[in-house]
């Protein structure tokens, strides 16, 4: 029987999560691996109508809310989406996961981590298989962000102080547990963080059971 493994792409403004998620799809699916890929906030129905909540620029919700709304979604996408296909054997690759409610509202917002830490055994109840952190320098992200053009979300709008903690956190947490990150430089063109990222999680693939 296929074991169904979760892997979650993380990383700051304009990291490219989209843009690797894209390229590592046709990798998975080569090797014969039915694959599911989400988004966090997201990825359901009721979830992607509360990222809109979570995003709309014009609303002003509270840290707790913000961090309780990411959690509400997250139950619906774990429950709906992530252990069925789990349970299936596929490889769900998911953009974001629990580690960006530690590092935005941990890290950004300043809330605490054990409150965090709680929700995520509550809730979410799984951790990911791997995780890749796609890093690069805030100011690079802010100015690749803003090349897209667009109005910038809710969360697009705090100030650089607030995305070096964001990326801080990230760095410790995947210093912490490096069995489960992969750290990758994402300050490199398209073509090499892909490569990189495909060189990853091929090794990781071969070292599976
Ligand atoms: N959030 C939270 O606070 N707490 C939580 O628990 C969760 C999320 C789950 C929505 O996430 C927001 O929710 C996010 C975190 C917060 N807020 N912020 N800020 P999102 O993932 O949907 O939004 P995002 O982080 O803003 O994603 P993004 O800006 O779409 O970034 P991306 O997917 O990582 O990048 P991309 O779209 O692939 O690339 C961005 C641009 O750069 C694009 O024009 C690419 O062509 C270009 N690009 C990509 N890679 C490269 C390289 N290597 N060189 C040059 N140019 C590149």
């Amino acid at each position: 029987m296929t074991i169904g493994r979760l892997i979650t792409i993380e990383g700051g403004e304009g990291a490219g999560k989209s843009t690797v998620i894209d390229a590592i799809r046709g990798l998975l699916a080569g090797r014969g691996r039915e694959v599911v890929a989400t988004r966090e906030p997201g990825g359901t129905p009721a979830g992607e109508a509360i990222r809109a909540i979570l995003l709309d620029p014009t609303r002003s919700l509270l840290p707790e809310t913000e961090l309780l709304l990411m959690f509400a979604a997250r139950a619906q996408l774990v429950r709906e989406t992530i252990l069925p296909a789990l349970a299936r054997g596929a490889v769900v690759l998911s953009d974001r996961f629990t580690d960006a409610s530690f590092a935005y509202q941990g890290g950004g917002r300043g809330m605490d981590m054990g409150r965090i830490a709680e929700l995520e055994r509550w809730v979410a109840g799984i951790k990911p298989d791997l995780t890749l952190l796609l890093d690069l320098g805030v100011d690079q992200g802010l100015a690749r962000a803003r090349g897209r053009g667009g109005e910038p979300d809710r969360i697009e709008r705090e100030d650089s102080a607030f995305f070096e903690r964001v990326r801080t956190v990230y760095l410790a947490r995947a210093a912490s547990e490096p069995e489960r990150w992969r750290v990758i430089d994402a300050s490199r063109p398209v073509d090499e963080v892909v490569t990189q990222v495909r060189a990853e999680l091929d090794a990781w693939l071969e070292s599976l059971p």
